[in-house]
């Protein structure tokens, strides 16, 4: 698409967002309440002869904080499906108030960036969200804008040859049981039914999706392009999720890959960084990258047999990142089935019973956490950490490792790694 035609389309998605708000507007039939009136009062300034689009976006502005509020006044679990779809309106309102500056249709660079994070926001605040056909085309036609206005997407690096280097990989002494093949579902699910369900490595499990076969990630220059360089992220920086100088970020892709993926988290400099893209359900912000995935038929049985999943409660989470990224000893409330699409990662597993010998922390909040570096133990100040039994594989492209939920997991990246969990 060249320039004008983007920003053409762009023109159209945009009044077809003004539409579907006004409609919205127009079916609400209760008693006025303050983000309604913040919502009238931001369009009211879009649609009136002549438009004030500064106006408008303070009203969009005001009733995205009113909407953050609103959100944060409750634990993320309890966000009811309304307040989700308030916040979704608003990014989206917010977005179009952005958008409305642009003389003559076009779009100010500045602008464009400033609106696609508008709606990464709502759609990290608020996750999958309603009107997702046109958050999603709305997304694709600023990213197209934008895409015109620096080519190949901002991507200033080289395009990477792929650089899976392994780094340090580990002899395995007590390796998890292997399937070469994948295993019938009638015996995954004796195995998920078994008093005590214990982990299994797949090979050869994932050929058939495309992000393996016809649409590979490991191709840089397709991921980086699919996944869009201008879409904010979160990103983990620190060697560990346990570690006290660990924090949160939210970055655009494009920095996280160049930064971090390609240039190794600031390496000249005296403490090169990790930054790691973890548990995030990237593919409702991303949902092409969910069509090159594809479930594993295990997911919809369940360890009680009368019952089986479906697909809203099966969690699906991203976790790209670097060589060196480390997931401390931990454990999950669920089953978790865990594809390996790039490169390789360390993973050793603890089965429950070893709970006793593992130094859980004594924190409510990091309590399925244990405090020991699994890979250099202090022995003095666990000594019983010897003692625990483990089992232990090297995950590559392809894979699919099953961990039973209760079993303490310790991942360790060998290489730059792209996983999917399902947790189900
Ligand atoms: O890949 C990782 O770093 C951790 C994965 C994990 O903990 C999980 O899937 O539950």
């Amino acid at each position: 698409m060249d320039r004008t035609e983007a920003d053409q389309h762009l023109c159209i998605t945009l009044k077809t967002a003004k539409t579907i708000l006004l409609k919205y507007l127009e079916s609400v039939t209760d008693a006025p309440t303050p983000p309604t009136i913040l919502l009238r009062k931001s369009l009211h300034h879009l649609t009136v002869d002549p438009p004030n689009p500064p106006q408008s976006l303070a009203y969009a502005t005001a009733l995205i904080d009113l909407a953050t509020q609103s959100l944060h006044s409750v634990p993320y679990k309890d966000v009811s499906h309304e307040l989700r779809a308030a916040f979704t309106r608003a990014s989206l309102l917010q977005c179009v108030a952005i958008l409305s500056r642009g003389e003559d249709g076009f779009h100010g660079e500045e602008d464009l960036r400033r609106a696609v994070k508008t709606l990464d926001m709502g759609l990290l605040m608020a996750g999958r969200p309603i009107w997702e056909e046109l958050v999603m085309g709305l997304v694709d036609a600023i990213t197209a804008c934008l895409d015109n206005r620096a080519p190949d997407g901002a991507i200033t690096s080289p395009t990477a040859s792929n650089p899976i280097t392994l780094i340090n990989p580990p002899t395995i002494a007590h390796p998890v049981p292997i399937a070469t093949t994948p295993p019938p579902l009638l015996t995954f699910q004796s195995r998920l039914t078994s008093p005590t369900p214990t982990p299994l490595l797949i090979k050869n499990a994932l050929t058939h999706w495309p992000a393996l076969s016809t649409r590979p990630w490991s191709d840089f220059t397709y991921l980086r392009r699919i996944a869009g360089m201008h879409r904010t992220v979160p990103v983990e920086i620190g060697s560990k999720y346990t570690d006290e100088k660990w924090t949160q970020k939210l970055v655009s892709f494009g920095e996280f890959w160049e930064r971090w993926i390609e240039g190794g988290g600031d390496e000249g400099s005296e403490t090169p960084q990790v930054a790691y893209l973890a548990q995030h359900d990237l593919f409702s912000q991303i949902p092409r990258l969910r069509d090159d995935i594809c479930v594993p038929d295990y997911c919809y049985l369940s360890s009680d047999s009368s019952s089986s999943s479906s697909d809203s409660e099966i969690k699906t989470n991203a976790w790209l990142g670097p060589p060196s990224t480390i997931s401390p000893l931990h454990t999950d409330p669920h089953d978790n089935l865990f594809a390996q699409i790039v490169g390789y990662k360390y993973i050793r597993l603890y089965s429950p019973s070893q709970t006793p010998h593992l130094y859980p922390i004594s924190d409510s909040i990091l309590g399925n956490t244990s405090e020991v570096d699994v890979e250099v133990v202090n022995h003095a100040k666990y000594p019983d950490f010897l003692k625990a039994e483990y089992v232990e594989c090297c995950v590559g492209p392809g894979d699919l490792l099953f961990i039973p939920r209760g079993w303490w997991h310790y991942v360790r990246g060998l290489s730059v790694s792209f996983s999917v969990s399902f947790w189900f």
